[in-house]
């Protein structure tokens, strides 16, 4: 172990001043019912119109021990082992005999009954660590009928009072649909669900952030301002950063005010604005040509991860090509061809005259791409086309056109980077230390309380800890039925980018001047010691969505 690990192991988090003393607290209602939207209520009847639930001091002290499992569900977020330490704490803290069993790798863990004891050595060995080593997590989804039923043998065999399901919005909803399925069939298990998710689109009225999104975007912004500072100072790169986040651009969004780079795009917006492939790279293009006539060959180009998915042409283009792909005659007719540049012609030639056009504006190797990785279920890889290397090569041909109509005479020399799995694992920012501890002993809280279908919630987050305050919100609030591969789901609605929310309209007022002036910021490695305003520095997106700039560092 390093020495910075050895002594993050030591960091006692601090819990907020409401939920210290947890053997003296209970959740209590905090209003009538929340209501859960009509279609929604018709699945989950048993659990729908739940109240808020907020703590208060409970008379009685509670001496019953708790047997508790937890789960780690999708993509990896700093914080994870702190939401298991926090439970650990939390429910020993209510009974020295309480118990804490892992789901090992993920929902799989609960529907196959594959478990691990998790004993104070174990838990001690991931204080404030980062990753999801400790259990590991997976991406099963608990979606049929038998699944439903080995996850309450489960529950039964075990005698689980609570189990807590770590993850995004999907896992959030399968918690939901669970703790349904639980109180049908009378199994006395609560099901609680924790916020997790660097991309930071599970948020709403009541849940301010998710977790991993803060320790996420400072290690990213931290590579970003140091590509930025090499491109100033060789003077002859333009760097393309591709940025993680699946769908939505938060993570871009917050990366570019904490270091101001010459364009980024937001997805959202493209999507808004219906803007095509070519007008994007043109709008790039012309961003490129301004700087070299001031005689800047350089600069910095952050492409959020989902972006390509938002270009409406490009949309579509990717529906016709899971069509034509699902069929045989079309599969057998590419396979039959040898020759790369005939494969392309013939899906060019299949394809509506729109999409063709786009499919043809693409450079060659992103056109096979598209059309020989496939997921398991035959539908083209959105997520793995190397967007970054995508708009360089759009990039260079508009370039050379300019350049031979005479309107272009600087130099382009692009390097790729993505900024991705690095930003998931690492050791969490003490913002997300704590909130996984608070989060790990709210989660507790409702499972003593006996609250099932909840979700773990810390608010208040920007003002210091001590004042942070906890709750328990109905998962069923946050649902609504969506199409998803053609049929209607409930989901918990992912959330996007608001064009019209504060972090963007901050974006807005300062992206003109980033394009040609290099106002590059310089953010620098997460800190754990000095001073506080750099130690629990929390993100620009959550200091201006709840209106508190003060503490946020631009
Ligand atoms: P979650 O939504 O599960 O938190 O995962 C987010 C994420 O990190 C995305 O940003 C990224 O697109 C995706 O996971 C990568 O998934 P994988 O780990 O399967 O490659």
């Amino acid at each position: 172990m390093s020495s910075l690990n050895q002594h993050r192991r030591s960091f006692v988090p601090e819990l907020p001043k409401s939920i210290e003393d947890i053997n003296q607290l209970c959740f209590v209602q905090e209003s009538a019912p929340t209501f859960t939207d009509s279609e929604v209520k018709d699945l989950i009847s048993n659990t729908a119109d739940q109240p808020l639930l907020r703590v208060e001091q409970s008379e009685v002290a509670h001496p019953n021990p708790l047997k508790v499992g937890v789960v780690l569900s999708g993509g990896q977020a700093a914080g994870g082992h702190n939401v298991i330490t926090g439970l650990y704490d939390a429910i020993k803290k209510i009974s020295e005999d309480s118990q804490l069993i892992g789901f090992l790798n993920g929902p799989s863990g609960i529907v196959d009954c594959d478990t691990m004891l998790l004993t104070g050595d174990i838990v001690d060995r991931y204080r404030n660590s980062g990753g999801f080593d400790m259990i590991g997590s997976g991406r099963t989804k608990i979606e049929t009928a038998e699944q439903f039923a080995a996850a309450k043998e489960t529950a039964t065999k075990l005698g689980l009072d609570g189990l807590v399901i770590i993850g995004g919005d999907d896992s959030n909803t399968n918690a939901a649909l669970l703790a349904e399925y639980f109180v049908k069939h009378q199994v006395k298990t609560s099901v609680v669900g924790v916020p997790k998710t660097i991309d930071g689109d599970l948020k709403n009225e009541y849940i301010e952030t998710s977790f991993g999104f803060d320790t996420a975007t400072k290690t990213y912004s931290e590579i970003i301002g140091n590509i930025e500072r090499d491109s100033l100072s060789a003077g002859k790169y333009y760097f393309f950063i591709k940025i993680m986040g699946r769908s939505a651009s938060h993570v871009a969004l917050e990366c570019a005010l904490k270091t101001h780079p010459n364009f980024t795009i937001i997805s959202e917006e493209v999507a808004a604005k219906k803007k095509t492939l070519k007008q994007l790279s043109n709008e790039i293009c012309d961003m490129i040509c301004e700087r070299a006539e001031k005689g800047k060959n350089y600069g910095v180009v952050v492409i959020p991860e989902g972006a390509i998915e938002f270009i409406p042409e490009f949309k579509v283009l990717i529906s016709e090509l899971n069509d034509l792909l699902s069929k045989e005659e079309h599969t057998d007719a590419i396979a039959s061809i040898n020759e790369r540049t005939e494969r392309v012609k013939y899906v060019a030639g299949v394809l509506s005259e729109r999409s063709s056009e786009c499919y043809q504006t693409l450079p060659n190797d992103i056109q096979l791409q598209l059309i020989l990785d496939r997921d398991p279920h035959g539908n083209v890889q959105v997520s793995k086309i190397e967007s970054e290397r995508l708009f360089i090569e759009l990039a260079k041909q508009e370039l050379k056109r300019r350049k031979q109509k005479g309107s272009y005479s600087g130099k382009f020399s692009a390097q790729p980077f993505f900024c991705g799995y690095e930003g998931r694992s690492c050791l969490p920012s003490n913002f997300d230390a704590q909130y996984c501890y608070a989060l790990g002993h709210a989660a507790a809280l409702l499972i003593q309380s006996r609250a099932t279908g909840y979700m773990s919630c810390v608010k208040n987050l920007t003002a210091p800890v001590s004042e942070w305050e906890i709750a328990g919100i109905p998962i069923s609030t946050m649902m609504v039925m969506e199409k998803r591969k053609g049929k209607l789901k409930p989901v918990i609605r992912k959330a996007l980018v608001e064009l019209e929310g504060k972090p963007f309209a901050m974006f807005t007022r300062q992206r003109d001047e980033w394009k040609l002036s290099d106002d590059y910021v310089y953010p620098g490695p997460i800190q754990f010691f000095g001073p506080e305003e750099i130690t629990n520095m929390i993100t620009i997106t959550l200091a201006e969505e709840r209106h508190h700039l003060a503490q946020a560092v631009s």
